[in-house]
């Protein structure tokens, strides 16, 4: 039995929440699908959990984009989310733009988040080097907005990669002051992260994170991607001056590979070693090539039958913000009371 269904079998209350996003950035890649994509699935599919699960398309603006690449990431946001096994009669799918109480709760969070701790957050420090002739003000105050997603729903689990533990702890931080001044009203969410596949690094550059944004079209494996290209990026995967497919420190690419192969053939780091004792680098990269090809391609024929029934999409996404709002609208009311708002009458 999995942690997360132990920890529901032992409360025996009503079911957990688990809600998680992705921002609609660039094609997802394998450390999105690694890190945060397979968890979902899996607790969506335990049926211990009402799942929430949406592209944050209002965080996407934070970064100078084209307006129409935007929208065909969105849709092949939700495309792939569908095809990775999201299945929307099991889980609430949908739009963050298209559930206006996250903006809502977004501002009235955002007076509840201080200047200094949002100075803080390493992804405003990363994505404002980055960007640096667009250091704005949505970029900063980033976090109070995914704290309005997480807290809204009264969310327990926050499924993420590595990275996003700073972003649900802070979360965690805007709903404690909240409830201390005002008295419960937020649940206080988790992270839940799991070893494997939680820090995929780039192909190009091991020491950096594989991101959906980045440039370098060798450094990423995308699920779109071609057979042929997938393998083609692994072959020119970054390694070391060594042969042995063993794990170790300053052996930042052979580690990653190990720590890809290992997270799609569901082998443990030693068994991966194992089976390539006396075998070099060139053997092992081709090898971790055909593993991940033959995990993608059936998500990426899934995904290209999903765009091209872009009515399909806008009908499942419109369900789920729906759905959503009904939840998200609750929690919006009470916040309303909480400061001293007038709740508005709904018919
Ligand atoms: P961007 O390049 O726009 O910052 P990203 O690739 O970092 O995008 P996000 O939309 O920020 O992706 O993240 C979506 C989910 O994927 C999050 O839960 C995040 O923690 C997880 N994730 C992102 N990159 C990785 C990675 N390299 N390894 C494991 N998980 C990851
Ligand atoms: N910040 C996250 C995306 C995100 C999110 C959320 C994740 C926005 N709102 C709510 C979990 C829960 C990212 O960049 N990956």
């Amino acid at each position: 039995m999995s942690e997360l269904s132990q920890n529901n079998e032992v409360k025996k209350e009503k079911k957990k929440i688990s809600l998680s996003f992705i921002q609609p950035s660039g094609s997802i890649t394998l450390g999105n699908y690694l890190g945060a994509l397979t968890n979902w699935v899996t607790i969506q599919n335990s049926g211990d959990f009402n799942c929430l699960y949406a592209m944050a398309d209002l965080h996407a603006l934070t970064v100078r984009h084209e307006p129409a690449d935007l929208r065909k990431q969105i849709y092949q946001g939700l495309a792939t989310l569908l095809a990775c096994g999201i299945d929307p009669e099991k889980s609430i799918v949908f739009l963050q733009s298209h559930v206006h109480q996250h903006a809502e709760l977004g501002w009235i969070l955002d007076c509840y988040t201080m200047f200094g701790e949002l100075s803080r957050m390493t992804q405003f420090k990363d994505k404002s080097a980055k960007n640096a002739d667009n250091i704005n003000a949505g970029l900063f105050t980033y976090p109070a907005l995914m704290a309005a997603d997480i807290l809204l729903y009264q969310t327990d689990f926050v499924p993420v990669g590595q990275d996003q533990k700073q972003h649900v702890e802070i979360a965690r931080d805007i709903a404690n002051r909240f409830n201390g001044i005002y008295g419960k009203t937020f649940n206080l969410p988790e992270p839940y992260i799991t070893k494997s596949g939680a820090r995929i690094m780039s192909l190009a550059d091991p020491t950096k994170k594989m991101s959906k944004s980045d440039s370098n079209v060798n450094a990423i494996i995308t699920v779109t991607d071609t057979d042929n290209e997938i393998i083609k990026k692994f072959k020119r995967a970054v390694t070391d001056s060594g042969s042995e497919v063993r794990m170790g420190e300053g052996k930042d690419g052979v580690n990653n590979l190990i720590n890809i192969y290992s997270a799609v053939t569901g082998k443990s780091t030693e068994e991966v070693e194992r089976e390539f004792e006396g075998k070099g680098y060139g053997d092992f990269k081709l090898a971790c090539g055909e593993v991940v090809a033959d995990r993608i391609r059936p998500i990426r024929e899934k995904i290209n039958d999903y765009m091209n029934n872009r009515d399909y999409l806008d009908q499942i996404s419109a369900v789920g913000a729906e759905r959503a709002s009904i939840f998200a609208q609750r929690t919006l009311d009470k916040v309303y009371k909480k400061v001293g708002l007038v709740v508005k009458k709904h018919n």
